[in-house]
């Protein structure tokens, strides 16, 4: 496919941004395992990304990317490290990185802005990027309002660069499902959490081994920044307090570091366990190269069998 024989990588398979998950050490894993391991910036200051890019290159010696985490206040300044530091890919989140790629282009790199909207996809195609990423609200953490199933084909349609799903992808079935709408490799990130290799804590792992499909629910809809986690405590308040027409103020204080206290500290009852509606399809834990090289079996079965359907 377009995005393996373009990486020269050996499966056509993108690694999620992930803010706090995806290190420079899980993305060189992700690498070593076949797949285009990413660095995630979400959360991170401009220093705390060199350094992860560094452990990244010492850790592989194949390709790897950045994603990079629009609403950083650092942006600007992790956009020109990207640059300064050679790295060969980037993927973009939770935003328009319209500015930055000039400069990026300049520099060689190979550009996947995630779009949440046909209307977004044909302005990147513009602005020069090499491929979309079109995520689907089925995804974890920040998401469109699109579906997998809607969105895919109608980016597909709209340009004419190569289209990468993502969001509700974590099996065979699911990926060749994708490839039927149109799609020129796969993102996922919900499937990876439960690899050996995530630097999750326990506790989190746990909670996406145990999510049921109805296990997710999307927070901060009303303020603007909608976020899919697992259902919780913190989760149940917020919805309730959103409801109850709380102030942006009072909610921020709800998720506040919740990332970080579901991925470091493990708090399962007020932490933000980002996770996307595939949970409920993850039931164990097992190796990186394990979990991507089941994906593919799995997609070559489940091709086989759609093949073998009389219509
Ligand atoms: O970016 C993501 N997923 C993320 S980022 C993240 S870190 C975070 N932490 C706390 C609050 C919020 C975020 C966790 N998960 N996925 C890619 C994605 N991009 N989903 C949706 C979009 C998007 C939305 C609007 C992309 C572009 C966009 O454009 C708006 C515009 O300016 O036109």
């Amino acid at each position: 496919m377009w995005l393996n024989e373009t990486l020269g990588i050996q499966y056509p398979l993108i690694q999620g941004g992930m803010a706090r998950v995806a290190t420079g050490e899980f993305a060189a894993a992700v690498s070593n395992a076949g797949a285009l391991g990413i660095i995630g910036s979400g959360g991170m200051t401009c220093e705390m990304l060199e350094k992860e890019i560094h452990i990244a290159k010492s850790k592989t010696d194949k390709i790897f990317g950045v994603n990079l985490m629009l609403m950083n206040p650092e942006v600007d300044a992790q956009a020109q490290l990207l640059i300064d530091e050679g790295i060969k890919v980037v993927t973009t989140g939770a935003g328009n990185p319209g500015k930055y790629i000039p400069a990026w282009k300049e520099a060689g790199m190979l550009i996947m802005p995630v779009v949440p909207s046909a209307s977004l996809a044909k302005r990147m195609e513009r602005a020069g990027a090499d491929a979309v990423i079109a995520e689907g609200t089925e995804s974890g953490g920040h998401v469109g309002e699109l579906t997998t199933m809607a969105l895919v084909p109608q980016v597909k349609d709209a340009v004419s660069i190569p289209v990468i799903a993502a969001g509700g992808i974590a099996s065979g079935r699911q990926a060749l499902a994708a490839l039927a709408l149109g799609a020129d490799g796969f993102q996922v990130g919900t499937m990876l959490l439960a690899s050996y290799e995530a630097p999750i804590h326990e506790n989190y792992k746990k909670a996406v081994l145990k999510a049921k499909d109805t296990g997710t629910v999307v927070t901060g809809r009303i303020g603007g920044t909608p976020v899919r986690i697992l259902k919780n405590k913190m989760a149940k308040e917020y919805i309730k307090k959103e409801k109850e027409g709380a102030s942006l103020m009072e909610l921020e204080k709800f998720t506040l570091g919740g990332l970080r206290r579901a991925v470091v500290e493990g708090d399962a009852d007020t932490g933000s366990l980002m996770a996307g509606q595939v949970a409920g399809m993850i039931h164990q834990e097992d190796s990186l190269e394990h979990i991507i090289a089941n994906l593919f079996e799995e997609l070559k079965a489940a091709q086989k069998r759609v093949a073998e359907i009389a219509l």
